[in-house]
């Protein structure tokens, strides 16, 4: 972002041997989103995350057949009618937070706020994709699937800059060991599913166990129309990359989302209150509410606190684009068959098409009309075309759902004065956030 500010929107960055260019204006995001002349690339980044998710969705090559194959199968499970299966589990998470942050209300005791929210989505993605309970309110750490991901993310960003000579070894070996760790928790979710003799129907694990390849139709599955259920859509090495892929991509960047809304409106009394007064008018004094489906939809402005936290920190912070012909962009940047472009989200969203002052978080630059008077390209905090993120309607669900509980039950009390500092381990989160609380009397 530095570089961004004193270079401008398109430079490129040298780190040894490896060349990366970087474009963050609006005019240059809106060429390289363009799907016919730009595809998604898998950086060198996330060529390292290969080498612990594989082909999963989010790390495959686009002309891999397993991208297409597990995105056709996968796809139903994210629409947004798919949301109201997991709204009942999102909310027996979200009481998990509650009952944990009733316990700090009452001794005064801070919490660490990204841990939290990352316990919650770690449960969810757990208990929603997989019927896997991480239990992670139960205990006093994070879960250790979460402390071998982030060194495994770590790994794959430092990896990035190393320099000629040095020794690598105990680092690598270090990683490797984190990265079978993860393919054990992978076997136990698999392992807890076959144990319960249930096909858990349509959630994720279901899906790719026992979906049909919708790409061979009436070939897949022995009886026609009948119940029998056909054999594994994807095969086995697949189906462990697409769980650690959905273990990690459903949660990192969720939690982070919800750190930094909260810690915006811990700042901005005012939003405070407008999300407060929105609760309040849905769940009134109900000490316990219980949140429907349909009362999510009705969040407009937590929703619209969660898009600008989005704006300011998008916790996934860089996508890349690989040109599909020699090209030049902004009529003057050669750009080659193959190269990649990365988009650097955080500085595009301060562009100078936000207006004056980007810095200053104002949800009402989600407002109806404020969004139709906007470019899509302008804001791309869930990435672009096809390779789109799938889950964003599962993390928009379970994020303003919890956002919402949480201000119509909490005061929220800034003990620390805090000032922001932003953690990068591939994706974003507020470094030591803590926050102190106190029960709220809704409508108060
Ligand atoms: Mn998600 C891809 C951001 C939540 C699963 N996600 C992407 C990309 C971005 C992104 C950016 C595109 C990366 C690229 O172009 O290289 N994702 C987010 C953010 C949130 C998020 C900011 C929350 C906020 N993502 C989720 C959740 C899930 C999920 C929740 C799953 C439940 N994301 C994915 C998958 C992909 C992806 C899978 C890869 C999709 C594909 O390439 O087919």
């Amino acid at each position: 972002m530095d570089l961004a500010r004193t270079h401008g929107p398109v430079f490129k960055r040298r780190v040894n041997g490896h060349e990366t260019l970087f474009v963050s204006s609006l005019d240059l995001v809106t060429e390289v989103a363009d799907e016919s002349r730009f595809a998604k690339g898998v950086s060198v980044v996330l060529e390292n995350v290969r080498e612990f998710a594989g082909d999963g969705l989010f790390t495959a090559y686009n002309d891999e057949p397993n991208w297409a194959k597990a995105h056709e199968i996968l796809m139903p499970a994210f629409a947004l009618g798919s949301m109201r299966t997991y709204h009942p589990v999102m909310l027996e998470v979200a009481r998990r937070v509650m009952a944990c942050w009733d316990r700090r209300a009452a001794d005064g005791s801070p919490v660490d706020v990204a841990d939290d929210m990352t316990r919650m989505t770690l449960d969810t993605i757990g208990l929603a994709g997989f019927g896997f309970d991480f239990e992670s309110f139960a205990r006093d750490t994070p879960h250790p699937f979460v402390e071998s991901m982030v060194r495994c993310l770590q790994w794959s960003m430092a990896k990035f800059a190393r320099g000629p000579g040095a020794d690598h070894r105990a680092q690598d070996a270090a990683f490797r060991a984190d990265a079978e760790y993860l393919a054990s928790v992978v076997d136990e979710v698999i392992a807890a599913r076959t144990a319960s003799g249930e096909t858990g129907d349509d959630d994720l694990l279901g899906l790719m166990l026992g979906a049909t390849d919708p790409g061979e139709d009436g070939e897949g599955g022995e009886g026609e129309g009948g119940t029998a259920r056909p054999g594994p859509a994807l095969d086995p090495a697949n189906v462990r990359n697409q769980i650690i892929t959905f273990l990690i991509a459903g949660h990192e960047t969720t939690s982070g989302a919800l750190s930094f809304a909260l810690y915006y409106l811990l700042k901005d009394p005012v939003a405070l209150r407008m999300a407060q007064r929105e609760a309040d008018e849905l769940w009134g004094d109900e000490a316990d509410p219980d949140p429907s489906f349909e009362d999510i939809g009705r969040l407009p402005f937590t929703r619209q606190v969660l898009n600008e936290a989005l704006r300011l920190w998008p916790t996934a912070a860089a996508f890349s684009r690989q040109a599909r012909e020699d090209t030049l962009i902004g009529g003057r940047f050669p750009v080659r068959a193959g190269e990649m472009v990365t988009v650097l989200t955080p500085m595009l969203h301060r562009d100078p098409s936000w207006g004056d002052n980007p810095e200053m978080f104002d949800p009402a630059r989600f407002g109806p009309e404020a969004e139709a008077a906007r470019s899509p390209h302008a804001y791309k905090p869930f990435g672009t075309g096809e390779r789109a993120c799938i889950g964003r309607q599962f993390a928009l669900h379970e994020a303003t759902m919890l956002l919402a509980l949480l201000v119509h039950r909490y005061r929220l009390i800034d003990h620390t004065g805090y000032r922001l500092r932003v953690k990068e381990t591939l994706t974003l989160k507020p470094d030591g956030f803590t926050l102190t609380l106190a029960a709220r009397t809704p409508g108060d």
